[in-house]
């Protein structure tokens, strides 16, 4: 029994090890977020390895996630989910990505997530038109983003 123990614990470690599994993050999208603002993702800036996937969940109901046409890197995907539903969505191409809740964009339900530590995007992304209160927190969460040195990824995990 201690053996076999031993033996499942050996094989957790060894998925690891092999890093062939990628990991599934989880947004949620509420109507207010953790610190009481109005239409927000939750978390809204998020670093993630390439190959992972991010679940948007619909904790609350009247939102959608897709991305930002102009906010995502060259040759990345899009993606547009249906309003009261998750959607999982798998990044492969390291970048930026700017997402949006398309009838909360106005007021700022907006998101970005960095995968890997390629931000060849950003400049572009940072120069996307944005409406109203979208404007304001998307510059908030580029402020967040790790240019992949000097230590500033580190502030971003948790
Ligand atoms: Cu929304």
């Amino acid at each position: 029994m201690k053996l076999a123990l031993f033996a499942s614990a050996i094989g957790i470690a060894a998925i690891g090890w092999s890093g062939a599994h990628a990991a599934e993050h989880e947004v949620r999208m509420l109507n207010k977020g953790p610190k009481g603002q109005a239409m927000q993702f939750d978390p809204a800036f998020l670093k993630i390895e390439p190959g992972d996937s991010v679940k948007f969940v619909a904790t609350d109901k009247g939102h959608n996630s897709e991305s930002i046409l102009e906010m995502i890197p060259e040759g990345a995907e899009t993606w547009k989910g249906k309003i009261n539903e998750a959607i999982t969505v798998t990044f492969d191409v390291e970048g930026i990505y700017g997402y949006k809740c398309q009838p909360h964009f106005p007021l700022g339900m907006v998101g970005i997530i960095q995968v890997g530590d390629n931000t060849d995007n950003l400049d572009s992304a940072e120069t996307a038109k944005l409406p109203g209160r979208a404007k304001t927190r998307m510059a908030e969460l580029i402020a967040q983003v790790g240019a992949g040195g000097a230590g500033s990824e580190e502030a971003q995990r948790d």
